[in-house]
């Protein structure tokens, strides 16, 4: 595994962070025990156990513990988020690691051999949270034992697309280690950076980390005398999600909340954006429909990123005779000038929108 992030804020889901930095908790100790009950040899985590290098006492103790009860043998390298710094949480002291736990906390010392299992691992730890140096730099197949695998926390390099990232991995480095596996950590979303004869693979982050992210996942690693098989294992509780709702052709809420709530799902974190050209007469406040509709989601969000459509303003909900009808006239005047001009449009449609939720005393931001 990879990514597991405790203790993030997860500042986007707002009141929600809290109940997600626990459902992180219950995750990593579901896959702790998954470990012991399939009988796995020896786990894996390759980068940003913690999301910060400061850890409180608690959450120190908590993991260790969870580390105890696994049993198995668990090697830990330092990731971007808690890099091995002169502050780090890996430093020798800062934590009393049970007796299963290998740290790579000393650049030195970048093979770890475990004679029981016939494996050698691998890992040079990130001495900062940025570098340009390859995380994987130098490593090579020792010979010692019958399977080397190394723990990476960096960036792809994916010629063409993905060329000056933090940490990059060079597919021909990852070739060129000869080793059987690479166990990549740092991009939250499954992945498979394989090369020649190595399988590399992102576990992808523990929980979801995003709205339309990926994650929720951990690589299940089995070494035979056919090489190394690498199966995807779904461990995370959270959807993250995100929909778009068209609301052109729309007059009134009317079917709006039953199709937001038709997706519904209390595990589900839910960002809602309102698209399209929608009527003027059409009055939605997405603050109050957010508050309507949330008991149905673990998390709710509803942006309004329709834009208004001015060809009929309507007098009953706009009379010409005070402000907001004034304000809007104008504002369709402008809109219709700027035509030809897509950036001041969308501008000028956005502060439109804004300006008739705040004239009508609506929550704005
Ligand atoms: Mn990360």
């Amino acid at each position: 595994m990879a990514d597991v992030h405790l203790d993030a804020p997860y500042r986007f889901l707002g009141t929600g962070g809290e109940a997600q930095r626990q459902q992180v908790r219950n995750t990593f100790q579901r896959t702790c025990r998954l470990a012991v009950e399939d009988k796995y040899d020896l786990m894996l985590i390759s980068g940003d156990l913690f999301d910060s290098n400061i850890v409180s006492e608690s959450t120190a103790d908590w993991v260790v513990s969870r580390l105890k009860d696994t049993a198995i043998p668990v090697c830990i390298c330092p990731g971007t988020h808690d890099c091995l710094d002169s502050r780090s949480v890996y430093r020798d002291g800062r934590i009393k690691w049970p007796s299963n736990t290998r740290l790579f906390n000393d650049p030195d010392q970048q093979t770890l051999s475990l004679p029981e299992l016939d494996i050698t691992i691998h890992a040079r730890p990130n001495t900062s949270t940025r570098s340009s140096e390859s995380p994987i730099r130098g490593i090579r197949r020792a010979g010692a034992t019958r399977w080397e695998v190394a723990m990476a926390h960096g960036s792809a390099v994916i010629p063409g697309k993905v060329e000056n990232a933090d940490f990059p991995i060079e597919p021909e480095e990852v070739k060129s280690t000869g080793l059987d596996y690479i166990a990549l950590g740092h991009w939250h979303t499954w992945g498979d950076y394989s090369a020649g004869a190595v399988k590399a693979i992102y576990p992808g982050s523990l929980e979801k980390m995003e709205f339309g992210g990926g994650g929720g996942t951990v690589a299940s690693l089995t070494l035979s005398p056919e090489g190394a098989a690498v199966e995807k294992r779904e461990v995370g509780a959270r959807r993250m999600e995100e929909a778009a709702i068209s609301v052109a052709g729309m007059r009134e809420v009317g079917d709006l909340p039953r199709e937001i709530l038709s997706l519904a799902d209390p595990n589900l974190a839910l960002r809602v954006t309102l698209t399209g050209l929608s009527d003027m007469s059409l009055q939605i406040d997405p603050a109050a429909l957010e508050t309507e509709l949330a008991p149905g989601f673990f998390f709710l969000q509803i942006l309004d990123s329709s834009h208004p459509l001015l060809k009929d303003i309507p007098d009953e909900l706009f009379p010409e005779r005070l402000v907001i009808g004034k304000y809007v006239r104008l504002m369709a005047e402008r809109i219709e000038q700027a035509r030809h001009d897509p950036e001041s449009l969308s501008l000028l449609e956005d502060a439109l929108r804004v300006g008739v939720a705040a004239l009508q005393g609506r929550k704005v931001f």
